[in-house]
């Protein structure tokens, strides 16, 4: 999957290059692109923003530069356009998923009071949420895009984990443990060291059941809902 980030601040992306994102990087699962499209300021102080029109607190991102960074994107007609905003739709582990399967992603990160809405209506195919909060800048909900799809690429993690873990079969995943098998008197459950991988799968499913409906009823109640019908 190719993934263009247009941003402002491409150094605050240091943390992808970590871990299993920075690994599926090196292994080309990935390949990010960061533009900044503050090179496409043909103003001579290089200015993205300005006051918006209507008075008000703030300054908005200009169109062009961002839409002239936009058409320097090489083989973009397939791509996805993704503008990360509190305004979007919520990222879920389904959304994750579909996103996942694309090939190309285009992300434009907002700053200040957010971008001259007719960006947004001329490329922006969907606007995207990573929670009901305000940040200083769409970078870290685009890491977060970022990561969640990344774990989903082929390749990238074990399939076995993507297909136990919370969310994954809509309920919150049951709990871990490992050695020892005392720690600070805590015994681990009984069931997990019996060697009885029928009885091991309906402790885990119960556990999952009871953390959902204790934690996320709404979850709880759509899983629920759903036994019933199949
Ligand atoms: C996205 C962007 C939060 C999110 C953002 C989010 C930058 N904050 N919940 N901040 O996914 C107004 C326009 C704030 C740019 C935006």
């Amino acid at each position: 999957m190719k993934i263009d980030v247009l941003t402002l601040f491409p150094e605050m992306f240091e943390p992808i290059n970590s871990s299993i994102l920075g690994r599926a990087i090196k292994e080309n699962h990935l390949d990010v692109n960061l533009i900044n499209f503050r090179d496409f300021s043909k103003d001579a102080s290089k200015h993205v923003d300005d006051t918006p029109y209507g008075g008000g607190a703030g300054m908005v991102i200009k169109p062009e530069p961002l839409y002239d960074a936009y058409l320097s994107i090489e083989d973009k007609e397939n791509a996805e356009v993704i503008y990360m905003s509190p305004k979007g739709k919520l990222l879920t582990q389904n959304k994750v998923k579909e996103l996942s399967s694309k090939e190309h992603l285009i992300i434009i990160c907002g700053h200040y009071e957010g971008v001259d809405e007719r960006i947004i209506e001329e490329i922006v195919d969907e606007e995207i949420s990573i929670g009901d909060y305000v940040l200083t800048g769409g970078e870290l909900p685009c890491m977060v895009l970022m990561d969640s799809v990344a774990r989903n690429l082929n390749g990238v993690i074990n399939s076995e984990s993507v297909s136990d873990e919370s969310f994954s079969n809509g309920l919150l995943e049951y709990p871990q443990y490992t050695r020892p098998e005392v720690f600070n008197g805590r015994k681990v459950p009984e069931v997990l060291l019996s060697g009885n991988h029928a009885k091991i799968d309906s402790w885990r499913k119960e556990k999952s059941l009871e953390i959902t409906k204790e934690r996320r009823n709404d979850l709880y109640e759509e899983y629920m809902k759903n036994e019933k019908n199949n």
